[in-house]
């Protein structure tokens, strides 16, 4: 295989087990091992996600062999997916080795969030050169696809379906607005000069555009329980806010994220829901992306792109 081209897919990566809880959150915290209330409370969270503890593996799993079939019809025997996990097994640097245990000598790095951060892809892209260049392997990265027209097109349909789920739930008449969302980052971000804010008001406008809808605002979720100011307001916030300005209905669309996991199943469905209904306001959610046609177009075409 030494002609083919290597597709390192990264993602975030969730625990294997309950029983591995701890390692995952202590890998996510760069070696110190949280305190068993910090512990408590995150396997509270997967525990209460529907649908199995850790959707995020099966979908992840379920998005690395989508791309493959995508890039072995447009490009027979040209490309072989590698997966590659920030905090769990097997680990970015993992997926490297096997490449080169593999011969491989020329490989493309893409991430499964489509908007870049330092913080994020950013580190991920970090990690994989660094065991590449080690391995000489020869590796060029897609950093962002977050206004990839086949990413645009896939999650206009799916504020369109969610649009029209809602008005069933709250009327059509019910004051509405969708709320787009991604994952925050400490505010010193802003200081880096960082790019994921304003992609993701770009993919947030471009789809608010397609999808004809004219009452939209980007949110944050999911900060981290850590000392350092994040970027807000929060979703939770936001929802207070909107509450006050009359707004009934919502249709949350976390653009930042491509599968369903536990920021969305969690943070959005359980707790962003519950908010909601305490005060009033319908809230629905848009179908995550996972293995959808379109964002498996969307990998590929980036990937051999970036292959060039
Ligand atoms: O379903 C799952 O098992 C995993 C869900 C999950 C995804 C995810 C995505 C992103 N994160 C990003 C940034 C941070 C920063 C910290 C941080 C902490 C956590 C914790 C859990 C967690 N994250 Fe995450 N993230 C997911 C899960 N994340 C659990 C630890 C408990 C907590 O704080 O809630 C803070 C780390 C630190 O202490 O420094 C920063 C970003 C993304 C979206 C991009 C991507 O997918 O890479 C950014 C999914």
């Amino acid at each position: 295989s030494e002609h083919k081209i290597g597709v390192l897919v990264m993602s975030y990566g969730t625990p294997e087990s309950m029983d591995d809880v701890e390692a995952y959150y202590t890998h996510i915290r760069r070696g110190h091992p949280p305190t068993e209330e910090q512990l408590k409370e995150l396997t509270d969270r997967y525990e209460a996600i529907v649908g199995g503890v850790f959707p995020l593996r099966e979908n992840t799993n379920g998005q690395v062999a989508g791309l493959q079939d995508k890039l072995d019809s447009t490009a027979p025997g040209q490309y072989v997916c590698y997966q590659g996990l920030k905090h769990a097994r097997p680990y970015i640097e993992d997926g490297v080795e096997e490449m080169a245990k593999d011969g491989i000598r020329r490989a493309v790095g893409i991430v499964l969030a489509p908007h870049f951060s330092t913080m994020s892809v950013g580190s991920y892209i970090k990690r994989a050169k660094e065991k590449a260049d080690e391995l000489g392997i020869e590796m060029s990265f897609v950093e962002q696809y977050h206004l990839h027209p086949k990413l645009i097109k896939a999650l206009t349909e799916r504020v369109a379906n969610g649009l029209a789920v809602l008005a069933k739930s709250a009327g059509a008449d019910a004051k509405t607005k969708v709320l787009f969302s991604a994952h925050s980052l400490p505010e010193k971000i802003r200081e880096l000069g960082d790019p994921y804010e304003k992609q993701l008001l770009e993919t947030s406008a471009a789809v608010a555009e397609a999808a004809g809808v004219q009452d939209w605002q980007f949110t944050w979720q999911s900060a981290g329980r850590t000392r350092d100011p994040w970027l807000g307001p929060d979703i939770l916030e936001t929802l207070d806010t909107i509450a006050g300005e009359g707004v009934e209905a919502v249709l949350v669309a976390p653009v930042g994220f491509v599968s369903d996991h536990l920021e969305v199943l969690y943070d959005l469905d359980i707790e962003a829901k519950a908010e909601a209904e305490k005060i009033g306001i319908k809230l629905e959610r848009i179908a995550m992306l996972n293995r959808d046609p379109l964002y498996m177009e969307t990998l590929a075409e980036s990937v051999q792109a970036a292959a060039l």
